[in-house]
Order: C-alpha cells, then structure tokens, then sequence
C-alpha cells in the first residue's frame, strides 16, 4: 500500500438557492479551503454562495477498493451556489466532478420557484 495515498473523488453539492448546499458541507468536512463555506467578505455581505467552495473529508475505503494502493478514500465536496444568476459558476462546478449531491429543501420541495 502506497503511504498516505488516497483515492480521490469529487462530489458536487448542487440545488436551489437556500436549500442547504454549504450547510451539509460544513456538517461533513474536515478539511476546508479558505473561501470555502462562505467565508469570502462577498459572500458574507449577500449571504449567499457566490464561488465554488472546496472542503473534503476522508473514510476507509469501502470493500471493493481494499485491494487498491491507497490507504483512504477522500471526498470532496465542490459546493457549488444555487442562485440563478450565477449559472455560469455552477456549471463550471458540474465539469470539474465525478458525482453530484441534489440538496433539496424538504420545506420548499423539489419544484419550488
Ligand atoms: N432549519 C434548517 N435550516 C437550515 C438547514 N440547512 C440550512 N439551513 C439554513 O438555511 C440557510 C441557507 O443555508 P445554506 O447552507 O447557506 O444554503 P445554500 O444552499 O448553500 O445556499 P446558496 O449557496 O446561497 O444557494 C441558512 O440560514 C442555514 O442556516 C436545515 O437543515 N434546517
Ligand atoms: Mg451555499
């Protein structure tokens, strides 16, 4: 086994504005870049993600993978914005990963305006 290699994939965290997307990242991650999870003064002021965020966390490998040379399995969340306005960010986050999280509001629904 390769020491400290890790077997990386990429989940986006994608919705509707509000639905929660940085609020599971934050809940998940234990490694966090530094405008991740909102933390850019632009992001603070409008309250909303306005970049992609990028934080990861790390599990065994799951069964299939045990045979592999990596000593972990790495996630990381690419936390994209929800806002209509900034569909441009969030398709350049769609690109860049191998699966997607859909966040939905269970308040709100799946359809909600
Ligand atoms: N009650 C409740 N509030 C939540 C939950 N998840 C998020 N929130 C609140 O909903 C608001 C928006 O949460 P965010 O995690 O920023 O939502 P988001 O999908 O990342 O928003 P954008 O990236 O701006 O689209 C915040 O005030 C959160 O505290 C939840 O599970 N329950
Ligand atoms: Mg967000």
């Amino acid at each position: 086994m390769a020491e400290g290699a890790v077997y990386n994939i990429s989940v986006g965290l994608l919705g509707h504005v509000d639905a929660g997307k940085t609020s599971l990242a934050r809940a998940l991650s234990s490694t966090v870049s530094t405008a991740a999870l909102d933390k850019s003064p632009q992001s603070v002021e409008r309250g909303i993600t306005l970049d992609l965020g990028f934080s990861s966390f790390r599990t065994p490998l799951p069964p299939h993978l045990a045979d592999a040379p990596f000593s972990a399995l790495q996630v990381t969340l690419v936390d994209c914005p929800g806002h209509a306005s900034l569909i441009r960010t969030i398709v350049g986050g769609a690109q860049i990963v191998d699966a997607m999280v859909l966040v939905v509001d269970v308040t709100k629904g799946a359809l909600c305006p």
